[in-house]
C-alpha cells in the first residue's frame, strides 16, 4: 500500500478518481490514526469494471491453482499477524493483546478451514449413481460485491474473500470505514501472494456510497454483507433491482438458557462470553435466562463478573476490554442502557450509564448488568452491541424456549447444564441457525448464519462455498452412446 487514500484496482494501488477524506479514529484516544477516501461511483465502477474482464479467466482456473494460492496467502498471512492484530487494535478499538490473538487469528483459521473444504470439494457431480450422464456442475457465481463490517474485520473478510477465491470468482471488497486499515493490509498480503490482477479489488468507501453501487450494479453479480439488519434490508431491495443473490449476516439476540444443574461456571462464562470484544458481537450471549431456583445466586456471579471486568485502552497489554468503536455506537449504547432504567421494570444490578470512573475520553462504557428484565423491554428486544447483559428467570423448559424464541432474531442461542439429552431436546427446538451448549464453540468449517432477520445463507464450510457458485444441470442423449 502506497497511502491509505489509495484503492486496490486491477493488481495495483490507484488514487481515487472521486473520493472524500475520512479519517480513521482510535476509539481509545479519539485521535486520527490515518485518513481514507471514500470512493464514489467511477471509483466503484472501475474496480467492477476490472473484477468482470478478470472473471473471463479466473472463472476457469483449475482447483490446484487456487489451492496452491490459497496456501500461499495462509504463509504470508501467517507471517503478517501480529501486524495485522495491531491494525484491527488501532483501527476498531480491541486491546491488544486479544486482537494479536482472537481478531487477527480469525484469519488464519478461516483461510485454513476454506484450505481444507477447497480440497474435499467435488465441482462436478453425478445427480446419481445410475444416470451418469445427467451431470450437476457447480461453477462460479461471478463478480461479487463484499461488503465487511468493523467489528472483527479480518474474520468478516475471511469469510467472504475466502470463498470468492475458492470458487472461482473474482470480487470488490469494501471493508468498514471505520475498520478499512485491517482489509488494505490483507491486500498487500494477497497481492504479495500472487493474486491475478481484478481477481481481488478493495474500494473504501461507506453505505450510501460504494456499498449501494455494489449492491444495485448490473454487473455484480451476488453481494455478500455482513452488518446491521436496517442495512442488509436496503441492500436487499436495491439488489433485486437486478435480481442479484443476496447472502447476509446481520444482528442477533441470543438467548443463554442457565438450568439450574448447569456447571458452577456457567454464569461467569456467560458474562464473559456477552462482553468479549466489549460486546460486539453478533452471536453475543446477550439475554441470560436463568432457571428460579438458581436464579438470585446467578445476579450475584454475573455482578461480581461484571464489577472485575477491567476496562482500559486497546493500547495497554494485558485481559481487559477496550472502548465501543465509534462515538455513534457509544451513542447508542447509551441510550439503550438510559432506556433500561427508565424503562423501571428492571433492577440495574452493575455499571450504568456514563464512562467508567476515571476516565473521560475514548468510547468506554461501564460493563453492565440488568436483572429481573421482562422480555418485552427494548433492552431485550434490541441489539445493544455493547456491554450490556439482561438476565430474567424461568420457572419450566417450555417456558425457556418460549422466551428464547420470542425475538425477530435468530443467530446463536446458548444451554447450558449437565443434562445432554435435556440440552440435545431443547436445541432442536431454537429457531436459530447455531446452538452452543456448555460453551462448546464451533469449527471453521461448520456454517455460521441465522434465521428470521439475522439473515439469509451461511459462511463457512461447504455451505460458505455454495453461496458464490452456481448450480448448472447438463444432461442429453447422443445416438452414438448408450443411455
Ligand atoms: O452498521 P452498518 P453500523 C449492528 C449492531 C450495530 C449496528 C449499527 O447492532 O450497533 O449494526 O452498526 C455498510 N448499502 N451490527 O451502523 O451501517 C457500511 O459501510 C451497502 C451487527 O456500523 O450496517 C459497513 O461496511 N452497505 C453486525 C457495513 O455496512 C452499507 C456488525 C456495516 O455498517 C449500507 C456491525 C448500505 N445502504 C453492526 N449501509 C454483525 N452482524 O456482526 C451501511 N453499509
Amino acid at each position: 500500500m502506497n497511502n491509505a487514500k489509495q484503492f486496490y484496482i486491477n493488481g495495483q494501488w490507484v488514487d481515487p478518481i472521486d473520493g472524500t477524506d475520512l479519517d480513521v479514529i482510535n476509539p481509545s484516544t479519539e485521535e486520527v490514526v490515518d485518513t481514507i477516501s471514500l470512493g464514489g461511483t467511477a471509483d466503484s465502477e472501475a474496480a467492477i469494471a476490472a473484477a468482470k474482464t478478470a472473471f473471463k479467466t479466473w472463472a476457469w482456473s483449475t482447483k490446484k491453482e487456487r489451492l496452491d494460492l490459497m496456501r500461499s496467502i495462509l504463509d504470508i498471512y501467517n507471517k503478517r499477524a501480529d501486524e495485522m492484530g495491531e491494525t484491527i487494535s488501532k483501527e476498531m478499538g480491541a486491546p491488544v493483546d486479544m486482537s494479536k490473538t482472537s481478531q487477527s487469528g480469525t484469519g488464519s483459521y478461516h483461510i485454513q478451514g476454506f484450505i481444507d473444504t477447497l480440497e474435499e470439494f467435488e465441482f462436478e457431480r453425478p445427480l446419481r449413481e445410475d444416470a451418469p450422464r445427467d451431470k450437476i456442475l457447480y461453477e462460479p457465481i461471478g463478480v461479487c460485491g463484499l461488503i465487511t463490517p468493523w467489528n472483527w474485520p479480518m474474520n468478516q473478510i475471511a469469510l467472504k474473500v475466502m470463498p470468492a477465491l475458492a470458487t472461482g470468482c473474482t470480487m470488490i471488497l469494501k471493508p468498514s470505514e471505520l475498520s478499512p486499515l485491517s482489509g488494505m493490509l490483507f491486500a498487500d498480503i494477497l497481492h504479495e501472494a500472487g493474486v491475478p490482477k481484478g481477481v481481488f479489488n478493495l474500494v473504501n468507501g461507506d453505505g450510501p456510497g460504494v456499498g449501494t453501487t455494489l449492491s444495485g450494479h448490473k454487473d455484480v453479480d451476488m453481494v455478500s454483507f455482513t452488518g446491521s439488519t436496517r442495512a442488509g434490508r436496503l441492500i436487499t431491495k436495491n439488489a433485486a433491482e437486478t435480481v442479484k443473490r443476496v447472502s447476509l449476516e446481520l444482528g442477533g439476540k441470543g438467548a443463554n438458557i442457565v438450568f439450574a444443574d448447569a456447571p458452577e461456571k456457567a454464569v461467569q462464562q456467560g458474562v464473559m462470553r456477552c462482553f468479549n470484544n466489549t460486546g460486539q458481537s453478533c452471536n453475543a450471549p446477550t439475554r441470560m435466562l436463568v432457571e428460579r431456583s438458581r436464579y438470585d445466586e446467578a445476579v450475584e456471579q454475573a455482578k461480581a463478573q461484571a464489577e472485575k471486568t477491567a476496562v482500559d485502552l486497546a493500547s495497554r497489554e494485558g485481559r481487559h476490554i477496550g472502548p465501543l468503536v465509534s462515538q455513534m455506537q457509544y451513542d447508542k449504547v447509551q441510550a439503550l442502557i438510559e432506556a433500561g432504567i427508565k424503562e423501571d421494570k428492571a433492577t440495574l444490578v452493575a455499571g450504568g450509564l456514563g464512562r467508567p470512573d476515571g476516565m473521560n475520553r475514548g468510547y468506554f462504557v461501564r460493563p453492565t448488568i440488568f436483572a429481573d428484565c421482562h422480555n418485552d423491554m427494548k433492552i431485550m428486544r434490541e441489539e445493544i452491541f455493547g456491554p450490556v447483559l439482561a438476565m430474567m428467570p424461568f420457572d419450566t423448559e417450555e417456558e425457556a424456549i418460549e422466551i428464547a424464541n420470542d425475538t425477530d432474531y435468530g443467530l446463536t442461542n446458548y444451554i447450558q447444564t449437565e443434562d445432554g439429552e435435556k440440552a440435545n431436546r431443547v436445541a432442536r427446538r431454537m429457531r436459530t441457525g447455531m446452538v452452543d451448549m456448555n460453551g462448546m464453540g464451533r469449527s471453521a468449517r461448520s456454517p455460521f448464519g441465522g434465521y428470521k432477520q439475522s439473515g439469509n445463507g451461511r459462511e463457512g464450510g461447504v455451505w460458505g462455498m455454495d453461496e458464490f457458485l452456481e448450480v448448472k444441470a447438463v444432461g442429453g442423449w447422443f445416438p452414438d452412446a448408450p443411455n
